[in-house]
């Protein structure tokens, strides 16, 4: 049965006039694009562990795919902080749904106009702002997740192609992905991105099946057998490991936005409950345990707020760290988690059945902790920023 979507608001500290009003237009937009397109679905999606096709292409539509990439290539031309209120929105929504945006935004389209050709700019762009062609991004292997340095998978020179070999695992929308930025090794070890295309010999994306997590996404492996990737295909603008990382940069940015939305999303739900639930003849929003699970979410809700406006602010002016935002990704997606799970006990038994979105946010939250970054690694870089000392080294 489709479900109706009560969520409110909740500005407690009056942000919203921190936002300019462009941005926030575009944030109410996409707050009303979920109400009516995805919390009808999503809780049958999640359950039946299906993406929904129509949701990927909408987002398109919409102007998610791309708003904060210049206009000239097909993106919205927006700045980061209303990049960061359409990511919120949308994890409000499901985790699942922002992945679909953000891993288009920040981890394709991002390094194809950052780092590309002219020629490559105008050839992906634009149909990756519409959602015509999907993207996906290939950094991780098997072997190598925190440490990508180590990759295996490389490409060696054969005229007038690059010879492909190795194997890309936890990849969002790989198995449906008409291009894939990857991240190889070249025969000096340098790292460079190269954009492989559906269809080229030797390349497979098989799915990864039976998540538990992220189940509106799909995710899955990016095998290379002697692909043959013409050389027009490499990204000429950058090399090192630096180019895949400062692509996570982004992504890790609107995160963290997300983020703060699937926590309001499960607020809300539990200040609801907590008025509407009676037991021992009150409300349990009366009792004072429950008062207190509800006050300490507003408050990290609204510190996590705080938190990526400073930093989409930052980004705005050029004075943003990669640490920076290692902080905001880090402690917005722990509390979200911790909210999640203190919002699900406001709701005793009511709280595990797909009649309330809280017990799916939280199954997606444990995926947002280990993705873009694991905890344990943003707050070594944290470490390392404030000691200089290297924990990886
Ligand atoms: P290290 O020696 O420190 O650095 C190598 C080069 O990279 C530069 N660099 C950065 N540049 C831009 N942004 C950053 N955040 C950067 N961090 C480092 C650095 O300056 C150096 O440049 P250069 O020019 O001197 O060579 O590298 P390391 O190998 O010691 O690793 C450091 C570490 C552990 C922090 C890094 O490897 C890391 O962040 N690991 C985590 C891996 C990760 O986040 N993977 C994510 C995969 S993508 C994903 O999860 C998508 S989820 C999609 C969805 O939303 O559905
Ligand atoms: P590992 O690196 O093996 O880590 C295991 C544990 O060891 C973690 O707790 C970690 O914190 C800890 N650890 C590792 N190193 C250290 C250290 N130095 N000190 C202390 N502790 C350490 N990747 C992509 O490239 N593209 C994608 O689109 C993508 N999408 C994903 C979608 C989903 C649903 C998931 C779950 C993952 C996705 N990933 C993607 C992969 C993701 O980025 C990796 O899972 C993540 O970087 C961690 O790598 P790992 O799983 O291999 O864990």
């Amino acid at each position: 049965m489709a479900k109706v979507d009560m969520f409110q608001s909740h500005d407690y500290m009056l942000l919203d006039e921190l936002i300019s009003d462009e941005n926030l237009m575009a944030r109410d937009a996409i707050r009303d694009w979920v109400k009516q397109e995805v919390s009808p679905i999503i809780e049958d999606s999640a359950q039946k562990h299906e993406m929904s096709l129509k949701i990927l292409k909408e987002l398109g539509d919409i102007g998610a795919y791309g708003p904060n990439i210049p206009v000239e290539y097909g993106g919205g031309g927006m700045d980061e902080i209303g990049y960061g209120v359409i990511m919120q929105e949308l994890e409000r929504g499901d985790s699942g749904v922002r992945s679909m945006a953000s891993v288009q935004t920040s981890l394709v389209m991002y390094p194809i106009n950052r780092y590309g050709s002219e020629e490559q700019k105008k050839k992906y762009l634009p149909k990756l702002s519409t959602g015509e062609w999907i993207g996906c991004f290939g950094l991780t292997e098997p072997d190598f997740g925190s440490n990508p340095g180590g990759m295996v998978t490389n490409y060696v020179d054969d005229g007038d192609a690059y010879i492909l070999n190795g194997a890309k695992m936890w990849i969002t929308n790989s198995p449906i992905a008409d291009i894939g930025v990857v991240w190889a090794k070249g025969e000096d070890g340098k790292v460079r991105g190269l954009i492989v295309e559906k269809g080229m010999k030797g390349f497979t994306a098989p799915e990864i099946e039976n998540k538990w997590s992220l189940r509106t996404s799909v995710t899955g492996e990016m095998i290379f057998e002697d692909v043959r990737v013409p050389k027009e295909n490499l990204l000429p603008g950058v090399q090192g490991l630096r180019g895949p990382l400062s692509c996570l940069n982004k992504a890790r940015y609107g995160i963290a936005w997300g983020a703060v939305g699937a926590a309001m999303d499960c607020y809300d739900t539990a200040l609801r409950y907590s008025k509407e639930r009676i037991q021992f003849g009150k409300p349990i929003g009366q009792f004072q345990l429950q008062q207190k699970k509800l006050a300490e979410m507003i408050t990290e809700i609204t510190k996590a707020q705080l938190l990526v406006w400073r930093v989409g602010t930052l980004l705005n002016e050029g004075k943003a760290t990669p640490a920076h935002i290692s902080m905001a990704k880090r402690n917005n997606v722990e509390f979200a988690l911790k909210i999640a799970r203190d919002a699900r006990q406001v709701l005793g038994a009511m709280g595990i059945t797909g009649e309330f979105p809280i017990m799916r946010h939280m199954m997606n939250l444990e995926s947002v902790i280990t993705y873009e970054g694991t905890h344990d690694v943003h707050l070594l870089i944290t470490g390392m920023d404030i000691t200089g000392l290297n924990a990886f080294e």
